[in-house]
């Protein structure tokens, strides 16, 4: 039974650890690899939170990012500045205020050094 329940860890843990990396898509450079995860996010005061790889999957720390957020159906962006805060182990909290709901896009910069990445995550507010 023991021994069981060590394999289905296993398999919880190696599912887990797929399902995030396919989240992570690289960026239009090439340098970086990024992912932008939210739980149900509501029109609002929304944290987000971006994970920054190398290519070889190493999280990117010391980046310099920005975010903007951009709704392309009504050409606009958002009433508030958008913060980002460096969580560590290459992750990062991204503040924004998306106020209404629908399709946005989270058009997000990073830099370390010379190197430099962007990405476009979508994220629908409902
Ligand atoms: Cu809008």
């Amino acid at each position: 039974m023991r021994r069981w329940i060590a394999a289905l860890l296993l398999c919880a843990c190696g599912a887990a650890g797929e399902a995030a990396d396919e989240g992570l898509r690289e960026g239009r450079e090439g340098r970086f690899w990024g992912a932008l995860s939210a739980t149900a996010p509501r029109p609002g005061a929304v944290t987000l939170t971006l994970r920054l790889t190398d290519a070889e999957e190493q999280p990117v720390e010391d980046a310099a990012v920005t975010a903007e957020p951009w709704m392309p159906a009504h050409g606009h962006g958002s009433p508030e500045p958008t913060t980002v805060t460096e969580i560590g182990g290459g992750e990062y909290q991204v503040d924004a205020v998306l106020p209404m709901p629908g399709h946005w896009e989270i058009r997000v910069e990073a830099r370390v050094g010379d190197a430099v990445d962007a990405f476009t995550f979508p994220l629908v507010v409902e």
